[in-house]
């Protein structure tokens, strides 16, 4: 979205919410898809709050406070058993919000972490505990400063041995130039909102034929089928009262779901960072569901299934 593109740099230490970007939508509606139990939001994040979790000074905006509280609230209330907390990158590589989430949600939560090489293995295993899982590695441009490869890949290997995997987050356009990087990491892989697909070309264009193919050919990389307020062109113009919403994200997630149905997952994205258009309803975005995962044997594994194999082991 063009909103997304458009950021000033927050001042350090200023935890004023980033000009124009909207709150988090306060009363979701209940669903009308009813979610199995035991289904995992696996991608939701925390922000601060900044009072208690400073933002971090490297940030390229600075979110709306989203508390561990009122994220535990938006799960009982939408029907999730459970959440996947991962690191954004307003925190940078500060965890302590989330860690500090994952502690308070007996055992509900896992996370997944942004860390540097200089990160000790008595601090890995300390997040272990806690519920860690996973590191991200973000290479979207508007939202990071560049980390050379090369330390990524030694904290993909470090983080191998504790059986953790590797989340990547990035624009389709930039899959090319970062595929060998990908393909040769030694984790599994999991990747955030298909790899931001542009939604306006077709599913079965070379672009989206291109992620397909990563995924066919590297059965260690998993997909969230995720964020189709974020996606989306036509926009949720048709959410309120109707269903189908976000159309235009439908083939795309659809078509992974359907061809790699034991390596999706399925997140809420609250509090949804960076949006400036429309806030979804999470209540009417849990409707999204079934127009991507059109039985109930697939929203079983894309809800229940897989993400308790990821990140609970079992
Ligand atoms: C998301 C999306 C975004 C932000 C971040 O780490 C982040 O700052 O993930 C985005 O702006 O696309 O995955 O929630």
């Amino acid at each position: 979205m063009d909103s997304e593109r458009s950021m000033t740099k927050p001042t350090t230490g200023d935890f004023t919410k980033t000009a124009g970007w909207l709150d988090w939508y306060a009363n979701p509606s209940k669903p009308r898809f009813q979610l199995p139990p035991g289904a995992v939001d696996a991608h939701c994040h925390v922000f601060g709050p900044g009072a208690e979790f400073p933002y971090a000074p490297e940030r390229k905006y600075t979110p709306c406070d989203a508390s561990k509280q009122q994220l535990f609230a938006l799960r009982d209330h939408l029907g999730f058993d459970k959440n996947v907390i991962v690191q954004a990158t307003c925190h940078g590589a500060d965890n302590s919000a989330l860690v500090d989430a994952l502690k308070a949600s007996n055992g509900k939560a896992r996370g997944v972490v942004t860390v540097k090489r200089s990160i000790t293995d008595a601090q890995l295993q300390a997040m272990h505990d806690a519920g860690v899982r996973g590191v991200r590695f973000n290479f979207v441009k508007r939202l990071v400063d560049f980390t050379p490869k090369d330390e990524l890949l030694a904290i993909a290997t470090r983080i191998k041995a504790w059986n953790w995997h590797v989340v990547i987050y990035f624009e389709a356009v930039d899959l090319p130039e970062l595929w060998d990087f990908f393909t040769a990491l030694p984790t599994t892989v999991v990747v955030d909102h298909m790899g931001r697909p542009n939604v306006d070309k077709p599913v079965d264009g070379p672009e989206f034929e291109l992620f397909v193919k990563f995924m066919r050919e590297h059965p260690n990389v998993w997909s969230k089928v995720t964020c189709p307020e974020r996606l989306s062109i036509t926009g949720p113009k048709a959410l309120h009262g109707e269903q189908n919403a976000y159309t235009d994200v439908i083939p795309f997630a659809k078509r992974i779901v359907d061809e790699f149905p034991d390596r999706v997952i399925w997140g809420t994205d609250w509090p949804h960072p960076n949006l400036k258009d429309h806030m979804p309803d999470d209540g009417l975005l849990v409707d999204f569901i079934p127009h991507i995962a059109s039985t109930k044997e697939l929203r079983h594994k894309l809800l229940v299934d897989n993400p308790n194999r990821l990140y609970w082991n079992v």
